[in-house]
């Protein structure tokens, strides 16, 4: 999966033949070559992989949308066509080593080498294995359901996660847990031969392993980044600590001292999420006794008789309000925004870019909930940022780095203020900021809660491709790091039977994750920014940049410049700030941690 699919990103570009025109070869059979011949090269590259990558895309559209054998086929080989291409062209791209080009070819050059996330070999068996094994398992992801036995009715991932998110029977809650976890154990095998094959791909273009390569994306070299994802880590940590006891108090005080213990992990099927990887739904056992939550959105969707057209309008005109251009009509008929009754699809969301110009499309299967609302922002900042973007040139296209590409519609969601709502007409009057308590609770079990989950998955997955995790511990390792990082474990005993990480989509249909943590972390920098240009001097979960065009106009200039400048500069251009910077997230979330402090006096902290 690839470039131009915001959930899934790089991967494509054309199998054996990429063709060099005649001048071309004429050009390399001389030496040494010249900035000119770069020029050339790279002109041929981008309009060939556009082409490639559009065809590709199409492929994968139907694919997603439509899970058969044959159109995971057709995908396979699509994808196979355009990798191959780019994986060609970054090997041909060696020949320009050394010569002095100018800044933006050479960007192009580095792009051309980091932008895959699953390079395949020059071996076309190895190659079309590859792809056909990573389509395999997003399909096998997408078409997993679990069958209650007793009951005449399998659930799929849909369902299920409504259940986790209101059930509070534990019995019930573990079940689910574990029908779902079924879904991982199926693809130990062949996610393990996928890392093989993608390793020797990216050997092939000289790094060290796959994850390697994923680190190499940052305009920093891959070790630094490293460093630079545990320096955010260590800044936010002792926040989501916080957190992490007191819901756990809570979790004891209403599941039992039994099923909670007091100093130890949560069992993670108790967050009303299926990977406990954000916590709001259990907002109402967690809630400040003081402090209600001031509105529930779920019930004024529903008592409006909002659809899933209806929420998507929503988000539009958030972003419209801001000076943006209303969507194309494409874009609302080739979308999918509700799940088929007829057909397995892939329903976990995703915003393309099909052509990498105006065919800009949403596949998600919307549910009339707060969630679903703030995941509808979420995927418009991704198609907002594509059409952004899109007059650069094409290697260009794309976010200033994958975090900044997951943030964008995180940080207008955050602009979903009481006072907005007001403003829609969905409340009559903002709730009193004595409520505010509650409010940031809510947030901080989304966003909050995400942190470690969000820095995990990565941390796995790298391990896996440097060999440091092998086969024989997948689950044995998984389930340390979620111990380590996030404090939760499972609810029932695991083995190596399993492969728990198989449940997660993005591990099944190979995206790098570490953008998410990322995005968490850069939303609150972008919102505390653009609400300091909107002018709002109110606390920054107050604050709103809803109609604001001078807020609008600044964020516009950064998605504007898509991928054409290291992300320190896009950064800047927004922020004025070079650095990614935690202040923002602890700032706006200062009063509630002050009240869990007094909340956890006296209470085990850690596990
Ligand atoms: O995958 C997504 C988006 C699509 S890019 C829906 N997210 C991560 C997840 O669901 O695990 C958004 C938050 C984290
Ligand atoms: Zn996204």
């Amino acid at each position: 999966m690839f470039k131009n699919l915001h959930v899934a990103i790089p991967g494509l570009f054309l199998m054996g033949v990429v063709s060099m025109s005649n001048a071309d070869q004429k050009i390399s059979a001389q030496s040494p070559p010249t900035a000119t011949d770069a020029d050339a090269f790279i002109k041929n590259a981008e309009a060939r992989l556009l082409e490639l990558n559009t065809v590709a895309s199409r492929a994968d559209w139907v694919k997603a949308t439509y899970i058969t054998d044959d159109t995971e086929f057709l995908a396979a080989q699509a994808d196979e066509r355009a990798i191959a291409a780019q994986v060609e062209f970054a090997k041909q791209a060696t020949r320009f080593d050394g010569l002095k080009l100018p800044a933006d070819l050479a960007r192009k050059m580095m792009l051309l080498k980091t932008s895959l996330v699953m390079p395949t070999p020059a071996d076309p068996q190895a190659s079309a294995e590859l792809t056909k094994i990573v389509s395999g398992l997003e399909g096998a992801y997408g078409k997993g359901k679990w069958c209650p036995p007793g009951k005449d009715k399998c659930l799929d991932i849909e369902d299920i996660t409504r259940l986790m998110a209101q059930s509070r029977d534990p019995n019930e809650l573990r079940d689910a847990w574990v029908g779902w976890h079924a879904v991982g154990k199926p693809m130990r095998k062949d996610f393990a031969r996928f890392v093989e094959l993608s390793n020797q791909g990216a050997r092939e273009l000289g790094f060290k392993d796959t994850g390697a390569l994923w680190r190499s994306k940052y305009d920093m070299p891959a070790d630094d980044f490293a460093r630079e994802v545990d320096r955010l880590w260590e800044q936010v940590r002792p926040l989501y600590v916080q957190l992490h006891a007191y819901v756990r108090w809570k979790l004891r005080e209403r599941y039992g001292a039994q099923a909670v213990p007091a100093n130890g992990p949560i069992p993670a099927d108790l967050l009303g999420n299926m990977w406990a990887q954000s916590w709001e739904n259990i907002y109402p056992l967690v809630a400040p006794a003081d402090a209600g939550p001031g509105y529930d959105l779920t019930e004024i969707l529903k008592s409006r008789n909002t659809d899933a057209l209806g929420m998507v309008r929503y988000g539009e005109q958030f972003f419209t309000s801001l000076g943006f251009a209303p969507l194309p009509q494409s874009f609302w008929e080739r979308s999918m925004f509700t799940k088929p009754r007829d057909r397995d699809v892939v329903c976990h969301a995703s915003a393309w870019h099909v052509d990498f110009d105006q065919d800009l499309r949403l596949k998600m299967c919307i549910d009339i909930t707060s969630d679903y609302f703030q995941t509808v922002h979420h995927e418009l900042g991704h198609t907002f940022y594509q059409r952004a973007y899109r007059q650069q040139p094409y290697l260009f296209r794309d976010g200033a780095n994958d975090g900044f590409h997951e943030a964008i519609g995180d940080t207008i969601a955050l602009s979903i203020t009481p006072q907005y709502l007001v403003k829609l007409g969905f409340l009559s009057q903002a709730p009193d900021p004595s409520k505010d308590i509650g409010l940031l609770m809510q947030k901080a079990l989304a966003k909050v809660a995400f942190l470690p989950f969000g820095l995990l998955i990565d941390q796995w997955q790298w391990k896996v491709f440097s060999g440091e995790i092998t086969p024989a511990q997948y689950n044995r390792s998984w389930w340390a790091l979620r111990l380590k990082y996030q404090g939760v474990a499972p609810p029932v005993e695991r083995s190596e039977d399993d492969f728990d990480p198989g449940a997660k989509y993005h591990v099944a249909a190979n995206v790098p994750y570490t953008r998410y943590f990322l995005a968490a972390i850069l939303q609150f920098q972008f919102h505390r920014a653009l609400t300091q240009i909107a002018g709002c001097k109110d606390p920054l979960n107050r604050c709103s940049i809803y109609e604001n065009k001078e807020a609008g106009a600044r964020l516009a200039k950064m998605l504007e410049m898509g991928e054409s400048r290291p992300w320190p500069d896009a950064l800047e251009a927004l922020t004025g700030q070079r650095q990614m910077d935690a202040t923002a997230i602890r700032d706006y979330f200062a009063p509630l941690e002050k009240w869990l402090e007094e909340q956890n006096l006296g209470k085990p902290i850690g596990w």
